[in-house]
């Protein structure tokens, strides 16, 4: 295993998930919450060792992944001080280093509003991995998904993660693992 380190950025609309998920693949407790300013400003935290382990093999893979949290945005043209955070951490010129890849986490009920920022992400240039999260919101309301054709047209590996922590895990690693392998 390598000694390199990942810097893995959780990003999306706001209340599609990310800090859920944060607190699945870090072990960490942060409020989650269905309002606004929920999470404003970065949070960051280590992947456990387990899913860093799954996440690249022996050789290939970092040995560690710390995980940021963002605030929710729509876009890449910032309009709210929540948004303003969120773009400088991706721009690296908040005081830590930029990240090196991206989960896009994205909202599977709203796929419309979330693939904007998606394309934008892509235009940015990081790795990017589409999380599908909210599938069951999306079954409820009779949506019938094809994450492997959206990967497909977008060009990027996708994962779903699901409220249950261990189906969370188990899609996590693998996926992602081809993003940032490279
Ligand atoms: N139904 C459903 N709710 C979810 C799912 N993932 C997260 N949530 C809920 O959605 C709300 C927003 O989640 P949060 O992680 O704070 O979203 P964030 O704003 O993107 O960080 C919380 O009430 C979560 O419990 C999911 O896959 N399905
Ligand atoms: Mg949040």
């Amino acid at each position: 295993m390598s000694d390199r380190e990942l810097r893995v950025a959780l990003a999306g609309n706001p209340n599609v998930g990310k800090t859920s998920l944060f607190n699945v693949l870090t072990g960490a407790r942060h409020k989650v919450g269905n309002y606004a300013g929920v999470t404003v400003e970065t949070l960051e935290g280590r992947v456990t060792s387990e899913l860093v382990q799954g996440s690249g093999g022996e050789s290939a893979g970092p040995a560690r992944i710390t995980m940021i949290d963002l605030p929710g945005v729509y876009s890449l043209t910032p309009v709210s001080e929540d948004e303003a955070v969120a773009f400088r951490c991706l721009a690296g010129v908040a005081g830590a280093p930029a990240p090196e890849a991206v989960i896009l986490v994205v909202d599977a009920a709203n796929l419309g509003r979330n693939l904007y920022l998606a394309m934008q992400l892509l235009e940015y240039g990081l790795p990017l991995v589409i999380a599908l999260n909210m599938v069951d919101v999306a079954e409820e309301a009779g949506l019938r998904l094809e994450p492997a054709a959206l990967a497909d047209a977008l060009g990027v590996p996708w994962c779903r993660p699901s409220r249950g922590s261990g189906r969370a895990r188990a899609s996590w690693s693998p996926r992602c693992a081809s993003a940032w392998a490279a």
